[in-house]
C-alpha cells in the first residue's frame, strides 16, 4: 500500500494476533540479537502491541550479552519459563530465520521475520523482511525507528549501536551503507559510556582458559587457520575464529568444536575470493547444515552422521583444503575481475 512503512504492515499484521506475540532471536543470543529483539519491542510496544514478549531458547553464555541484559533492561526470558506460550500465540523471528539450525521451532506460530541472514526461502511467513546485504539486524530495527520517526530511547539506541558493532566487527566486517548511516543516526543518541563498559566485558576468566587451550591448537595452511575448541560455548568459537582471522597471513578461519550431540562449526573469511558461506556448506555437505554470510557463517553435523573411525579434524581440514584448492584453481584460471562472483556464486 502507498505510504505503508514496513513497521505499519508488521503492527497491522500483529494486531490480528489471537493470543500473545513473542520476538524471538537465534538460540544463544549475541549483542545484535539482542538489540533488535528489544529495539523491535520498543517498536511494538509504542504501536500499542499488547502481550508482547521476547523469548530465546538456550543460555545466554557470553559476558557482554548477559551485561547487556542488566544495563539496558532488556525483558528477555527462556523459553522454558515462558508458561503461558502456546500453539495460539505469534512469533515474529529476530537476526535469524526459520528451519536454521541455530533456532528453536516452539509451539507459537512464526508469522513473521526481521533478518539480515542468507534468505532461507519462503516459510510461509505472513511478513518478511530479510536483507542479507546488511551487516547487522540491529541496523534494520534502527531503520524502522528513524522511518517511522520515532525516537528510540538511550538504552534502545545505544544497544542497536552495540549491534551494529558487534555484528560488523567495528564497521569494517560486511557493513553495508545502512549500517554506517544507523551508526551514524544512532551515535548521539546513545551513551557512549555503557559502549565503553561492553567493551571492557567481551570475555570472561574461564572463557579466556578456554581461548588458551583454543590457541594451542591453531594449525595455518596457507590463508587458512583451524582452531578445535575443547567447550560448549557456541558464541566463543566465532570469537576464537575471528581472533585467528586477525593473525597476518590468515584470512579464512575454521574454528570447531566436538559435542556430545555433533560438531559445531564456525567459519570467518576476510578474502573476497572465499565466502565463508560456502566454506560452511561445503565442510558439511551431505551430513548437516550451514550458512551465514560472505565474511561469517556457522554450521552443525549432528553425532549420527559421522563416523566413529574418522578423526574429525582431519575430515575438517580434508573438506577445507579440498576447498580452498578447488577454489583458489579456479579462480586462477578465470579472468580475474570476475573470479570471484564465477565460482563463488
Ligand atoms: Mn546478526
Amino acid at each position: 500500500m502507498n505510504g505503508e512503512t514496513k513497521l505499519d504492515s508488521l503492527v497491522k499484521l500483529l494486531m490480528e494476533a489471537p493470543d500473545e506475540v513473542f520476538i524471538q532471536p537465534h538460540n544463544v543470543p549475541d549483542p545484535d540479537a539482542i538489540a533488535s529483539s528489544l529495539g523491535l519491542y520498543h517498536l511494538l510496544e509504542s504501536r500499542g502491541i499488547k502481550k508482547l514478549a521476547i523469548v530465546y531458547d538456550r543460555e545466554i553464555e557470553k559476558a557482554n550479552s548477559l551485561r547487556m541484559l542488566d544495563l539496558f533492561n532488556v525483558p528477555i526470558i527462556r523459553a522454558s519459563e515462558a508458561t503461558t506460550l502456546g500453539e495460539e500465540d505469534w512469533a515474529v523471528l529476530v537476526d535469524v530465520q526459520k528451519s536454521n539450525a541455530n533456532v528453536t521451532d516452539l509451539a507459537t506460530d512464526e508469522v513473521a521475520v526481521i533478518d539480515h541472514h542468507e534468505y532461507l526461502g519462503n516459510k510461509g511467513y505472513k511478513f518478511e523482511d530479510i536483507r542479507p546485504n546488511v551487516g547487522s539486524c540491529s541496523a534494520i530495527i534502527a531503520d524502522y525507528f528513524f522511518e517511522n520517526k520515532i525516537l528510540p530511547p538511550c538504552n534502545v539506541a545505544t544497544a542497536l549501536l552495540y549491534g551494529i558493532y558487534m555484528d560488523t566487527d567495528d564497521l569494517t566486517r560486511g557493513a553495508s551503507t545502512l549500517d554506517i548511516d544507523m551508526f551514524y543516526r544512532l551515535y548521539p543518541l546513545a551513551n557512549i559510556s555503557c559502549i565503553v563498559e561492553l567493551r571492557g566485558n567481551e570475555i570472561s576468566v574461564d572463557d579466556l582458559a578456554l581461548y588458551a587451550e583454543a590457541f594451542k591448537t591453531v594449525e595455518i595452511y596457507d590463508e587458512m587457520g583451524f582452531l578445535r575448541l575443547e567447550s560448549a560455548n557456541d558464541s566463543l568459537l566465532g570469537a576464537a575464529g575471528d581472533i585467528v582471522v586477525s593473525i597476518s597471513g590468515v584470512n579464512i578461519a575454521i574454528a570447531y568444536a566436538r559435542r556430545a550431540n555433533g560438531i559445531k562449526i564456525s567459519t570467518r573469511s576476510a578474502s573476497p575470493h572465499y565466502y565463508a558461506s560456502d566454506l560452511v556448506r561445503c565442510l558439511v555437505d551431505g551430513m548437516g547444515t550451514g550458512g551465514g554470510h560472505n565474511h561469517m557463517a556457522g554450521g552443525f553435523i549432528p553425532a549420527e552422521n559421522l563416523t566413529p573411525l574418522r578423526s574429525i579434524d582431519t575430515f575438517i581440514k580434508h573438506r577445507a583444503i579440498a576447498f580452498y584448492e578447488s577454489a583458489g584453481n579456479k579462480s586462477r584460471h578465470d579472468d580475474s575481475s570476475l573470479r570471484a562472483t564465477a565460482f563463488l556464486r
